[in-house]
């Protein structure tokens, strides 16, 4: 009876050594999806009557149980502003200070190379109260066009993770944010058969 517990607690401790913490509550939005899109963590950035784009929940998942983010400009809103970047961002709090960390999550865009659509992924400083204020401390620009090697999730393939690193320095909070930029033709609209939709999910934030 005593051998099987000694394998389990070595199973155990071989995980936790292996694994990181991963700073990010919700990670997988899990939450966010069993919760219609309300949250206590993940703030959206939208007002898809106003024409500001549209953030919810979808059940397509990277990896593990439903749930990811789908940010949307519907083809059904008479006027859409495409200079609007709709998104999520959430405060994560209880970072080591003055450490090199990694901040990674998983894209899908499934409009292909000619997609007008781009993710601008970051983290800022945090502004109480005023999300998406704070001044940038890392960001990148990523198109479904540069991911064809990056890793995919298991889920549905059409998630592809891309990464960013940075330095908290005096930040034991930083915010994380995900927004869609909309490249627009001659005629100020993408090209538009559909609505112009991307998701997002499987956010981490270890250090390196
Ligand atoms: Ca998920």
């Amino acid at each position: 009876m005593i051998k099987p517990l000694l394998i389990t607690t070595a199973l155990l401790t071989s995980s936790a050594a292996f694994s990181a913490q991963n700073f990010v509550v919700d990670p997988q939005l899990t939450d966010f999806r069993s919760n219609q899109g309300k949250s206590d963590v993940w703030i959206s950035h939208e007002d898809s009557k106003g024409g500001l784009g549209d953030v919810g929940t979808s059940g397509d998942t990277a990896f593990d149980a439903q749930g990811s983010a789908r940010i949307r400009f519907k083809k059904s809103v008479e006027i859409n502003d495409f200079t609007a970047t709709p998104g999520l961002s959430q405060t994560v709090n209880g970072l080591p200070k003055n450490t090199d960390m990694s901040y990674s999550l998983y894209y899908c865009d499934k409009k292909g190379t000619a997609s007008p659509s781009t993710l601008h992924y970051g983290v800022r400083e945090v502004v109480e109260g005023a999300p998406l204020t704070g001044k940038v401390i890392a960001d990148n620009r990523v198109h479904v066009r540069d991911l064809g090697n990056a890793p995919k999730g298991d889920k549905k393939d059409c998630f592809s993770q891309v990464t960013l690193d940075f330095n908290t320095g005096s930040n034991a909070s930083v915010e994380i944010f995900n927004q869609m930029e909309v490249e627009v033709g001659a005629n100020g609209k993408p090209d538009m058969h559909k609505d112009v939709e991307v998701r997002i999910d499987e956010f981490s934030i270890t250090a390196k």
